[in-house]
């Protein structure tokens, strides 16, 4: 009798899944930008996240997601993309981890060599199921726009304030996706090719639409971002090559992407709020 009531204590309470819909999600909420927002204010609000990840503690979450972001120099706006992602991403009751991936050095920016990184430094960390690759300045106006992966590749960005809450074009595939772990290797990844603004997030829209998967979005009312104003970095300038690299990716996919892609890890450092990586990606040939 003593034994089994010993272990009985032992026993961890079984978590059951979380529901289908979170019960804990609020619509459209009204975002702010603070200018004396701190870094430690948002640690305070966020106690329960450790080095960057976070699972709910009363049901056993749907998906393990891991939050790619690409960075350099622009810490303001991490900060405010932290201070709202955290709970958001909580409120969907999910299993996470926030990376964010630091250029070092002041060579051209690269966005996807960064996100490739990100995905194969993450796996290193928990097999994840599912990897959104998000732009540092644009924070989700309306947590009904689900940071979960489905069938086919998602695009979570419809419309965004600075143009007017309208999809930019026709196959337009920037700022904010969601690609599972598979799907994400299937199309190699992204290209690591494309230096500058411009042209990556195309390129990654023709890998998935050669591998005839469909991209798919939610309704434009929720897939709604604010982009913190910002001006062209120094240092990530128009990629004039752009169209021409466009051209070749049905012939180039299958030897430039995750399966190529070179770079040295200088740091790993897990902080409250998330994993930094910093890494050396080399330049342009
Ligand atoms: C658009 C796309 C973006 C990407 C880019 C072209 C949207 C909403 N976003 O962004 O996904 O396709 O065009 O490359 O359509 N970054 C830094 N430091 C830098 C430069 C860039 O951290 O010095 C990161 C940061 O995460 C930023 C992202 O790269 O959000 C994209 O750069 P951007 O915001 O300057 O470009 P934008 O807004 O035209
Ligand atoms: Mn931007």
């Amino acid at each position: 009798l003593q034994i089994e009531a010993a272990n009985e204590i032992n026993t961890p309470p079984q978590k059951t899944k979380c529901p289908q819909v979170s019960p804990l999600l609020l619509g459209a909420v009204k975002l702010s930008f603070e200018s004396s927002l701190k870094l430690k204010d948002v640690e305070k609000d966020n106690e329960e996240v450790n080095e960057g990840e976070y699972e709910p503690s009363d049901c056993t979450a749907r998906q393990s997601v891991a939050i790619l972001i690409p960075h350099r120099n622009r810490e303001r706006h991490l900060l405010y993309l932290l201070h709202h992602l955290h709970p958001f991403l909580q409120r969907q009751q999910l299993h996470y981890a926030i990376y964010v991936i630091q250029q070092a050095g002041d060579v051209t920016f690269n966005r996807a060599k960064l996100l490739n990184i990100g995905y194969l430094e993450a796996l290193k960390d928990y097999n994840w199921d599912c990897f959104i690759f998000h732009d540092v300045d644009l924070v989700p106006e309306n947590d009904h726009n689900l940071y979960v992966c489905g069938t086919q590749p998602k695009h979570l960005v419809v419309g965004r304030n600075v143009t007017g809450y309208r999809l930019r074009y026709k196959g337009y595939f920037g700022g904010v996706t969601a690609l599972s772990r598979d799907q994400f290797f299937k199309v190699n990844g992204f290209s690591n090719a494309y230096w500058g603004w411009g042209g990556e997030d195309d390129d990654l829209r023709i890998r998935v639409e050669l591998q005839k998967m469909k991209i798919v979005r939610p309704p434009g009312d929720v897939a709604r971002y604010t982009m913190v104003f910002h001006k062209r970095d120094s240092g990530n300038e128009v990629n004039r090559d752009r169209m021409r690299l466009l051209g070749r990716t049905p012939q180039s996919w299958r030897k430039d992407g995750l399966n190529s892609c070179s770079y040295k890890t200088l740091t790993v450092k897990r902080m409250p709020l998330y994993v930094n990586v910093t890494v050396d990606i080399g330049k342009p040939l």
